[in-house]
């Protein structure tokens, strides 16, 4: 449960190597950890600081999709992929505002910068929203999650539709040890902005339980894993319905486990924090494929967090 991320924090603050990284912010690291969230005590949101669930939750269903275009997300009110496009647009020949060099870095430690960072950046998503050759061109993030679970190209040049088949073979097969979605194509990673840190999930099928395994290359602790261990629930929730199966549990491995420096005193405020009892997940009982889902079909009762913290993202 919540005590295990608690715990894994707390073990990294004691035990990481202080490691510099490639948005040159510097981390503390540890290689290999695990965390198991048994679906049964409550949907695993964390609430020692508030996560918004409608972010994780429109993602997840932008993933489901296929829809690599952060339109949709900005439709939903969703900004948590904005950063990477707009990096394609600022470097690009298109783009003749002031220089956004390292906007990332930047922004946090220059309020001057900011200011025209933020100027810049309303200007790139009202544009998104308004304009769909502008969105088609520099709102599209690639071969990200959506494109690999849902269009993977073959060299014979067909597409794969991991998430429809692994659905179809948790369905007609479940006790397979082949129901694997990859979202890591070696021949797509050089040309990727940022590869995919959900590097490949594996679903399992026991006692009329279905649980799912999340191996993740990269981890980003304190913002990124709390969105990821809720959206891997979601999703288990979700196959489990399907499939008539209820959820199990969610298992979600880590590679490079590490806590940004700029976070160290918001994972600190956190640790001081007591846990309280996880939420409950409501799915709309007159949906069953997971492809119909929308927004309004699911619905969390009783979660009473802990206020948010921020933190800066490392770009
Ligand atoms: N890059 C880094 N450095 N960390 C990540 O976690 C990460 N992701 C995705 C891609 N690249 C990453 C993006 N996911 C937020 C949450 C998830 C993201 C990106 C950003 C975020 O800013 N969360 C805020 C709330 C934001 C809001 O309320 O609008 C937070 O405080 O949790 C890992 O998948």
């Amino acid at each position: 449960g919540e005590q295990s991320y608690l715990d894994l924090c707390r073990y990294i603050l004691k035990n990481g190597t202080n490691k510099s990284d490639r948005t040159s912010t510097g981390t503390y690291s540890v290689f290999g950890q695990q965390m198991r969230f048994d679906l049964a005590n409550g949907f695993p949101l964390l609430t020692t600081k508030k996560v918004p669930f409608r972010l994780i939750a429109s993602e997840l269903l932008w993933f489901i999709k296929g829809d690599t275009n952060i339109r949709y997300l900005l439709q939903h009110n969703n900004n948590i992929w904005n950063e990477w496009a707009f990096k394609r647009w600022v470097e690009s020949s298109d783009y003749n505002g002031p220089d956004m060099t390292d906007f990332g870095n930047r922004s946090h430690q220059d309020e001057e910068f900011n200011q025209c960072y933020q100027e810049q950046m309303k200007i790139f998503k009202d544009n998104i929203l308004s304009d769909s050759a502008f969105a088609e061109k520099f709102g599209d993030l690639g071969n990200v999650y959506g494109k690999q679970w849902r269009a993977w190209k073959t060299s014979q040049n067909e597409t794969i539709d991991q998430l429809k088949n692994v659905i179809q073979s948790i369905r007609h097969n479940p006790d397979s040890r082949r129901h694997i979605v990859s979202a890591w194509n070696p021949e797509d990673v050089p040309g990727m902005a940022l590869p995919p840190c959900h590097t490949l999930f594996q679903f399992y099928v026991a006692d009329g339980k279905l649980s799912c395994q999340l191996y993740q290359r990269s981890a980003d602790i304190f913002i990124g894993v709390p969105f990821n261990i809720a959206g891997y629930a979601l999703l288990t929730h979700l196959i489990a319905h399907e499939c008539g199966l209820e959820a199990g549990e969610f298992i979600h491995t880590l590679g490079d486990a590490h806590i940004y420096t700029n976070h160290v005193e918001q994972v600190k405020t956190q640790l001081g924090r007591n846990v309280r009892a996880f939420p409950t997940l409501k799915i709309n009982a007159e949906k069953v494929s997971i492809f119909d889902f929308e927004l309004d079909d699911f619905a969390l009762f009783g979660y009473e967090p802990h206020p948010p913290i921020k933190a800066p993202i490392a770009v």
